[in-house]
């Protein structure tokens, strides 16, 4: 595409932003605030983005490309200033044209609210995957759902997690567009009326619907030097409300209509903050039916207006990938769409349905698998809840006559079964393909969770290796070691990651280690004075920066990494003279509001910090920093300071991770289990470049199945476990008593179902090798510059290279 790209100097910046200063924001450049500066920029940059976005828009007018629409309940979508400013090639002169105003590039920054739309890992692979169409000039576009409370803000008081709302929507978010004029009608409950038509054939008739309005406020997408802009569209919900009802001179039917216009509104309200736990919530499932079916009207809209034929050739034209099953009534409402209102047969509207939609998996833990109770899907949605039930009848039967080898599975199999909906098992049958998200974990949906379906259709399965923005989170978190590696090996890694492999021929390099080794010591610097100001806790910066950074989870086995601190702290006690490496272990994580056992281990944390940190005698060897609202803004503070990245999950249970990822590249070693993408990040890596330990998932399902794991024989046999535990049994911990007996019962009595008691042996021994590896500073440099330069691979670039190729079939523009 032509390159119009207003390129400007840095003196003309500063007038620009001085003049928006005073046309937008009404002040003098010398009384300008901070938010000031901020909006002048983020208006000057939007006025770049809006050209480009008016011209993508009319090229994929004009060319009618094959389209892909991301459907997400969450985009974790980060502050956009900077990553715009990157992309369009102003970063660098902005950032000096801040400072020639006498303002600092971080303060203005940080003033965008940082939208939470989203939960975690899921969240940002979407807005990661958004960021990487643009870059790549594919045409491929996000529907969402614009929370007015995105995920809640952690507070810590007295060491317990406290949420409180986050109303991100406060001051004005300088991003998005809203578009009247393009909202659309989704319609609740009603009934089905059924007619035979003169030709015999049945007509459904739904009437006397709710009716909400979806009202699209959109988002750019803006790709990296290459002049396209995509669109993020995410739906508010609003009233209907027509004018006349509201001048109703009933007192009582206007407090209807506001109580009922209320119970709208609550449909984008807020986002659940469950985070691989599924709850069958009524306003949820509301949700995800709005965003559904607003997307699917405004997707078949465009069809209609831009490719002007019949809908038969929606899939030449169109692709729905589902992020998860959230989205899963896309299959039955696409159906509803082509029978009831655009005349189609079953078959004919199932062979458009299933060609359109592809569906990608996150979890394969039970909890977070989406089962709708049936009742509650026939009254909020009864004609859905019929073309379901059809569907269902005749997947059973098409088992029934043509799979007689999978008949006495069709129980497990049925798409309702229990008077549930069982929502991956409706996405698996509805959809063309269907992707895990790393290579163990789609063995896993192949040979175990799914097996059933793999063996009815393997040709739909397939493994999409997640990847992460390298642009982001790497180019803008991290500009110093972009820096060094472009005066190494040139620039062409940026538009093609895998170079960065060309770094290994410095793995030996001392001059340039030494600066690898000054970057990352600047880096943790910053962190650490920005530790300082939050907490007030002084780290040392010699000290191994040993990070966990995710969601908190039992799976995640936080619980693991504060047992090796207190085991270290208890051996620092007894051994004063005890010669270990110091280290400075940080925590980021929120839990889910209604987790108990997350939220006794976030109050353990803080506890052992709290003790840790002010016990005279570990003379600042150890410190435990727990920073409080973990989000993408903090993420990118910490990620380019991490020494150490923490993936220690129990092996088979995270899906992918994307964290090992982020940290990888930026120069963290990883210590970590066989799980996710770890395990293919030890491959290009190699053994002594990453620190493996613990069960491997074979052995898990092993011990689940035939039950030979007794967590009480650890207890009984190793000491320093019993010496954890019995302190937390009310026990002793420094000169403080300490009681967290539900963590010790649960682990006693449920038998330690992730094993962290069986794991700890293996993960203390090898922290015990970080600790002695990380004291010849030449190898460990070398060893991060390893993997730095094997992270190309996980550039979300390559793995949308791969949906494009073979799930989507779409072309660059
Ligand atoms: C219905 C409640 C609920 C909410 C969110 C269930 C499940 C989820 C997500 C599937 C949780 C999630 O974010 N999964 C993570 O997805 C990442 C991106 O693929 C992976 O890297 C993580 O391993 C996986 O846990």
């Amino acid at each position: 595409m032509k390159k119009t790209l207003t390129k400007r100097t840095i003196d003309e910046l500063v007038d620009e932003i001085k003049s928006k200063v005073e046309l937008l924001r009404g002040t003098t450049i010398e009384n300008a605030t901070n938010k000031d500066i901020y909006y002048a920029i983020s208006s000057i940059v939007n006025e770049e983005i809006n050209k480009s976005w008016t011209q993508t828009e009319e090229n994929y007018k004009q060319k009618q490309p094959k389209q892909i629409y991301y459907l997400s309940m969450e985009f974790l979508i980060g502050r956009l200033v900077e990553s715009n400013l990157l992309n369009i090639g102003l970063l660098k002169e902005c950032n000096e044209a801040i400072v020639k105003l006498g303002y600092s590039p971080e303060d203005i920054y940080a003033q965008e609210k940082d939208p939470g739309l989203g939960n975690g890992g899921l969240g940002r692979l979407a807005a990661c995957f958004l960021e990487s169409m643009a870059s790549l000039s594919y045409p491929g576009h996000g529907c969402g759902i614009r929370y007015r409370y995105g995920m809640f803000e952690q507070r810590f008081i007295n060491g317990h997690q406290t949420e409180l709302p986050d109303y991100w929507l406060k001051e004005e978010y300088p991003w998005e567009i809203r578009k009247a004029e393009e909202a659309v009608e989704v319609h609740f409950g009603g009934e089905v009326h059924m007619f035979k038509k003169r030709n015999g054939s049945l007509e459904f008739r739904h009437e006397n619907t709710d009716k909400v309005l979806a009202v699209p406020y959109d988002v750019p997408v803006v790709g990296y030097n290459n002049q396209v802009v995509n669109t993020l569209r995410m739906w508010s919900a609003e009233s209907p409300a027509v004018e006349s009802d509201l001048q109703t001179s009933h007192t009582a039917q206007y407090y209807h209509h506001l109580e009922h216009n209320r119970s709208i509104e609550q449909i984008s309200g807020f986002l659940y903050p469950d985070d691989s736990s599924y709850e069958g919530k009524i306003l949820r499932i509301r949700q995800q039916y709005f965003l559904v079916s607003a997307s699917l009207k405004s997707i078949l809209r465009e069809y209609k207006q831009n490719v002007r034929r019949s809908l038969a050739h929606l899939p030449e034209k169109v692709v729905i990938q589902i992020n998860d099953t959230h989205p899963s009534l896309t299959v039955p409402e696409l159906m509803r769409i082509l029978m009831d209102e655009e005349g189609f047969g079953w078959e004919k509207a199932w062979e458009i349905t299933s060609n359109v939609v592809a569906y990608t998996n996150h979890t394969t833990l039970s909890e977070a698998l989406e089962k709708w109770p049936k009742d509650m899907i026939k009254s909020l949605l009864p004609r859905l809840y019929m073309i379901i039930d059809e569907i269902n009848e005749r997947f059973c039967q098409g088992i029934w006559f043509d799979y007689p080898e999978l008949r006495d599975k069709i129980p497990e199999m049925a798409i309702i079964a229990d008077d549930q909906i069982h929502m991956a098992r409706l996405a698996v049958v509805g959809s063309f393909s269907v992707n895990g998200v790393a290579k163990l974990h789609t063995e896993i949906l192949k040979k175990q969770e799914m097996k059933n379906f793999y063996a009815l259709y393997p040709e739909k399965f397939n493994n999409k290796t997640n990847g992460i923005t390298h642009r982001r989170w790497l180019m803008q978190v991290n500009p110093k070691l972009t820096s060094l590696i472009t005066e190494t090996i040139g620039p062409r890694w940026i538009s093609r990651p895998n170079e960065l492999t060309n770094l290994l021929r410095y793995s030996k390099d001392r001059p340039f280690l030494d600066k690898l080794g000054q970057i990352k010591r600047a880096n943790k610097e910053s962190l650490a004075n920005f530790i300082h100001e939050k907490t007030g806790i002084v780290v040392d910066e010699n000290s191994i920066f040993d990070v966990q950074i995710k969601r908190l989870h039992e799976y995640k086995r936080q619980l693991l990494n504060i047992f090796h601190v207190i085991h270290l702290y208890n051996e620092l006690k007894n051994h004063p003279q005890l010669d270990i490496t110091p280290r400075t272990f940080i925590f980021g994580a929120k839990a889910a509001p209604g987790y108990y056992f997350a939220k006794e281990i976030i109050k353990l944390i803080n506890t052992v910090a709290s003790i840790v940190n002010h016990d005279p005698e570990i003379k600042g060897k150890l410190k435990v920093i727990f920073l409080e609202n973990y989000n993408v803004s903090l993420a990118e503070r910490i990620i380019p300071a991490a020494d150490l990245s923490e993936q220690i999950s129990t092996a088979g249970k995270e899906a992918s991770g994307t964290g090992n990822m982020k940290m990888m590249m930026n120069g963290a070693l990883t210590i970590g289990t066989l799980d996710g993408a770890n395990i293919e990040i030890k491959n290009l890596v190699g053994d002594p470049n990453i620190f493996i330990f613990g069960l491997q998932s074979e052995e898990v399902f092993e011990y689940y199945r035939t039950g030979a794991y007794v967590a009480r024989d650890i207890y009984n046999t190793d000491e320093r476990i019993a010496d954890i535990m019995n302190q937390l049994n009310g026990g002793e911990f420094g000169s403080q008593e300490i009681e967290f007996k539900d963590i010790y019962y649960h682990l006693l009595y449920n038998n330690d179902p992730y094993f962290i008691l069986k794991d700890f042996d293996a993960y203390t021994e090898t922290q015990q090798l970080v600790d002695q590896e990380y004291r010849d500073k030449d190898t460990w440099l070398s060893k991060s510059l390893i993997n730095i330069a094997h992270s190309g691979k996980f550039s979300s670039d390559r793995t949308i290279q791969e949906y494009a190729n073979d799930i989507w079939k779409i072309q660059k523009q």
